[in-house]
């Protein structure tokens, strides 16, 4: 099979890249080692940035999250039995960020790529990629199978095989391993009015949500910690105690229907490309999820990606295919540096001193008190301006 652009990986980096491509002209395959059905089932992000809803209007895929989304205005810090509340469009030039859950988009791009007879080939695993004379070989139904290609998209998430196929003497990278992990949940239940993080003496928690009916809930837990360990009811009680709901009169408790642990780490690994294979997304960097941006980075690099490789079919330059990887790693490493933050800023550390501890708080403090500072938390959750250099 010969394509022009070969892309492993079916999760929000291959297809919103199969998307810009099409709109273009640029023929794609995707290679999906996975299920349709596991794909679209997954559960994981759920906060879209500004940038990555102005994509999918302008790729026209936007209908059901037009219908579906919520819009969510603003976030709540909790600490010490205080509230900060951070409104994002006052302090965020008008913008604010959109709710509306990782596997809804990828169903939506997957049907959308389906309905323009675009190629996504699923339970096909990429076995090896040849980065100069640019093909996969993958294996489906059986049988091992070669796709030739001018580019190969490495859109393969973390444990994929495109970061591995650069040298380990060109490649480096850059690793933090938390000593905690999150214990998520979906549940039937109405959900908190606004996106409500919490730095508890008990430990971080988050509540988010997926619609007006199901929560998104999240428990700060030890890295191995075994989700089957929380019965609803242990879940409810930690999470109100948490965010300072001891009356149990503000959460709304229903059954939980999705429970999984997922640890936290942050990682980059640079250069992005090596000849004729890009890394985009989890493939490149993982981002731990207090800023809610794993899948808004992978869309930031595939806008860039997809821009080089326009201009290269168009006018034969290579000019932003030689930078791509500069161009990302500039967003990449900011965006590291604000999940970081709020990561450091908002969990309960086991290696923390108590002067560790006092300094945590005393941020706090000074972010109740500042709008400098609560300006700089806004700009970067909504979204830092998209660099069209
Ligand atoms: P993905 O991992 O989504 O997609 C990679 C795809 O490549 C997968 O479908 C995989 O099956 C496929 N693949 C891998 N190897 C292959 C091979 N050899 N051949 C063919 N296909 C192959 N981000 C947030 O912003 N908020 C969150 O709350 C959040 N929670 C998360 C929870 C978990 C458990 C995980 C793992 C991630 C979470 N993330 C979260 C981050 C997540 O949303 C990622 O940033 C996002 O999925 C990145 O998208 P991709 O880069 O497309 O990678
Ligand atoms: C979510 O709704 O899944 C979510 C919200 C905020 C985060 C991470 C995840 O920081």
């Amino acid at each position: 099979m010969r394509t022009q652009v070969g892309i492993i990986g079916a999760g929000p980096a291959g297809l919103f890249l199969a998307h810009i491509l099409h709109r273009a002209g640029i023929e794609s395959v995707i290679l999906e080692d996975r299920s349709r059905a596991y794909v679209e089932d997954r559960v994981r992000a759920g906060v879209l940035e500004a940038g990555t809803v102005d994509v999918m209007e302008q790729l026209g895929l936007d209908g059901r999250l037009k219908r579906e989304s919520i819009a969510d205005m603003a976030l709540d810090i909790r600490f010490s039995s205080q509230r900060i509340h951070l409104d994002f469009p006052a302090l965020g030039g008008g913008r604010h960020v959109t709710i509306y859950g990782q596997q809804e988009v990828v169903k939506d791009l997957i049907a959308a790529r389906l309905k323009d007879n675009g190629k996504i080939v699923f339970e096909a695993e990429a076995l090896a990629i040849d980065t100069k004379n640019p093909s996969i070989r993958y294996r489906h139904e059986g049988k091992e199978e070669t796709l030739e290609c001018d580019f190969v998209a490495g859109c393969d998430g973390f444990h994929g095989i495109s970061r591995p196929t650069i040298p380990k003497n060109v490649l480096t990278e850059y690793d933090r391993i938390y000593s905690f992990a999150w214990l998520g949940v979906l549940s039937h239940s109405a959900p908190l009015p606004e996106m409500t993080y919490s730095n508890n003496e008990r430990g971080f928690a988050l509540c988010s949500r997926r619609s007006m009916k199901v929560s998104r809930h999240y428990l700060q837990v030890p890295v191995d910690e075994d989700p089957d360990d929380w019965s609803d009811a242990r879940f409810w009680d930690e999470l109100h105690l948490r965010l300072d709901d001891g009356s149990k009169h503000e959460i709304v408790e229903g059954e939980i229907f999705q429970k999984n642990v997922a640890p936290l780490r942050a990682f980059v690994a640079a250069p992005m490309q090596h000849g004729r294979l890009f890394l985009a997304g989890d493939a490149s960097h993982i981002v731990p999820p207090t800023g809610a941006k794993g899948l808004n980075l992978a869309v930031a690099d595939v806008r860039v990606l997809s821009r080089a490789m326009i201009e290269f079919y168009r006018t034969g330059d290579t000019k932003r295919l030689e930078r791509y990887s500069d161009v990302c790693l500039r967003r990449v490493w900011k965006t590291v540096r604000f999940s970081a933050y709020m990561t450091s800023l908002l969990h309960r550390f086991p290696e923390h001193s108590p002067f560790d501890r006092k300094i945590q708080l005393a941020e706090l403090e000074y972010l109740h008190n500042s709008k400098a500072a609560q300006t700089t938390i806004v700009e970067n959750y909504i979204g830092l301006p998209f660099e069209d250099d």
